[in-house]
């Protein structure tokens, strides 16, 4: 196991001791430890450190990009090795799962930064990139706003837009890129490490694969114009991990545009710290921030520290405290056994 360990491919991929230690957990020394750079129907590619394999998935073990996995000798009918086992995830992204199913559904696992991008011609509006925030924080991995394709607008407009973005941003690292120019490349530096994972989110026509290919010095991804209408065309249909030749690892994901931020209340806590902390001076610690005495969001909206539609967003996006369900489940019970009895009291006057 140790010559495992020391194998510099698999160093390159992010293996460490504590992936090494979860490893040996599993109590079963005929897995070797790959990493999955590709998720396809019970079939997915992991990569070795020396090589890239096709390995079949078990229906019951949930497998993501991204994932550190044991792989077994025993081989499928068709003579492929099988994923056994996922050892235990560090950050994961997670968005709900757009099938009516329900639950959630990983794009990207084992993840150190997340790069939200954000195209300079016509992106995410201010409530978008907040939950993509609030996603982000929620992963437990970093999250820095890319300001993309910077080259297609006036730097005026470059000025205005990362003004606005920051007010949002809330102290996230934000960059401004081109993937034409290379301008801003050196910004991404700090990310781009060996070892390090870095997942590209956004919505389609981000310009996410154009930059991986950059980054890469090869075409690995397809890449698509954006239509006239401004979405994108969604080249890519799939999530990829892509190694870079100087080190650093890419995950590549296909454009999200709806994204709920249920469940993730303590990224939504983060990504909106300024006016949490704001509230903190609010005198009456129930305050629900309406319209009471004292109320120190009031304040700041009044004196233009706060931006209204930032604190409307924050209002509609943060859970709501138990207690608050709990109390209206009860004034909801209250008013039915009210009427229940008004209607029995009209009832018993008709019939006397
Ligand atoms: N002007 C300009 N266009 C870009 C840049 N990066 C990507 N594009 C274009 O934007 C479109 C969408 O890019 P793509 O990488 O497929 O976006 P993705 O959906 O986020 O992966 C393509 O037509 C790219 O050529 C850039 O830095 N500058
Ligand atoms: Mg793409
Ligand atoms: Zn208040």
């Amino acid at each position: 196991m140790a010559t495992i360990s020391a194998a510099p491919g698999l160093l390159a991929l992010g293996w460490d001791d504590g992936w090494m230690a979860a490893l040996s957990e599993l109590g079963d020394p005929t897995l070797w430890p790959a990493r999955v750079s590709r998720v396809d129907r019970g079939m997915c590619t992991v990569m070795t450190g020396t090589a890239d394999v096709r390995v079949a998935a078990e229906r019951a073990v949930e497998v993501a990009v991204g994932d550190w996995v044991g792989v077994g000798p025993r081989p499928t009918a068709d003579g492929r090795a099988r994923i056994a086992a996922v050892l235990p995830r560090r950050h994961v992204f997670r968005r709900d799962s757009p099938s009516k199913s329900g639950g959630s559904q990983i794009v990207a696992s084992n993840v150190d930064t997340v790069l939200i991008c954000n195209a300079l011609d016509g992106g995410l509006s201010p409530r978008h990139l907040e939950r993509f925030l609030a996603l982000a924080w929620q992963s437990g991995a970093t999250p820095v706003v890319l300001m993309t394709k910077s080259d297609a607008v006036p730097p005026a407009v470059v000025s205005e837009a990362l003004k606005a973005v920051e007010g949002i941003a809330n102290g996230v690292s934000v960059a401004v890129v081109s993937s034409t120019t290379g301008e801003g490349m050196v910004d991404m530096a700090p990310y781009l490490v060996p070892g390090r994972t870095v997942a590209l989110l956004g919505l389609s026509g981000a310009g996410k694969s154009t930059l991986v290919n950059m980054l890469a010095g090869a075409e690995i991804l397809a890449t698509g114009a954006v239509r006239r209408d401004g979405t994108g065309r969604h080249t890519t249909t799939h999530r990829e991990l892509v190694l870079l030749p100087g080190g650093g690892l890419l995950i590549d994901t296909p454009g999200m545009r709806a994204l709920s931020v249920e469940g993730a209340s303590d990224g939504v806590r983060q990504a909106f710290g300024d006016i949490e902390e704001l509230a903190r001076g609010c005198v009456y610690a129930g305050c629900s921030h309406a319209d009471e005495k004292g109320c120190a969001l009031a304040a700041a909206l009044a004196d233009g520290r706060l931006d209204v539609g930032r604190f409307e967003s924050w209002l509609r996006l943060r859970a709501r405290p138990a207690s608050e369900d709990l109390d209206l489940a009860r004034t909801g019970v209250a008013a039915r056994k009210r009427r229940k009895a008004e209607k029995f009291a009209a009832r018993r006057a008709a019939r006397t």
